[in-house]
């Protein structure tokens, strides 16, 4: 069985879409951040790193959202989640995997550590406008990317829609303006899949049980 080590919400929600569409059977542990139990020695163990999500089948231990959305995606073939390895397909693919993690997301994660996530000794005041001026110059080329385009691929649905329209939804929630029309509706039609609502009803196990 699959097990998924996360919070909701999180970075771990990609993985949790990710599953959900794949419909491959797994369970979903729940992290309580407040209590410390991603620094707990048990989950230290499998990430040292003390971040979630966390993606555990069989006698892999992976880490980092993107990286186990692939694989799942490489997994479940069947699924088309991830385009086959050596095609154009796979290269466009990976081109906005680390888009979305290196350009898109960065600004927002940012702002997130300078405000909450980092300790406040080390946090700097005042990076609004450069976070949000970041934010912007990297949506403005996802826009073109996306185009008139259903998906970001084109009309196939893959992980990489589902890494760009979680990190949208996040900006969102983190108050990033989204004023390009085909973002909005893009971003708003892959929110409504029926595995997004899944999501919410899953079962949330804790850590240890
Ligand atoms: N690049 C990693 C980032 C993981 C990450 O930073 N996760 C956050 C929650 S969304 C976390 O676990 N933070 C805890 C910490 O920094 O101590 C990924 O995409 O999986």
């Amino acid at each position: 069985m699959l097990k998924l080590f996360g919070l909701y919400p999180s970075r771990s929600n990609r993985v949790q879409w990710a599953l959900e569409e794949s419909g491959a059977p797994y369970e979903f542990y729940h992290l309580d951040f407040a209590a410390g139990e991603s620094k707990s020695p048990e989950f230290l163990a499998l990430n040292p790193g003390g971040k979630i999500p966390v993606l555990q089948d069989g006698e892999l231990v992976l880490t980092e959202s993107g990286a186990i959305c692939s694989y799942l995606g490489d997994k479940f073939p069947d699924t088309g989640l991830t385009p086959a390895a050596g095609t154009e397909e796979r290269a466009k693919y990976d081109q906005w995997m680390f888009f979305v993690q290196s350009e898109l997301e960065q600004p927002m994660w940012t702002k997130a550590k300078h405000k909450f996530a980092i300790p406040k000794k080390y946090r700097v005041e005042g990076l609004g406008a450069t976070v949000e001026w970041e934010f912007q110059q990297a949506l403005a080329v996802l826009s073109g990317g996306i185009g008139d385009k259903q998906c970001i691929l084109g009309d196939q649905f893959t992980m990489a829609d589902i890494m760009i329209c979680h990190t949208l939804g996040w900006a969102r929630i983190a108050n990033f303006e989204i004023e390009q029309s085909n973002v909005v509706s893009y971003m708003e039609r892959q929110l409504a899949r029926p595995a997004v609502a899944r999501m919410a009803d899953k079962e949330r196990r804790p850590l240890g049980s």
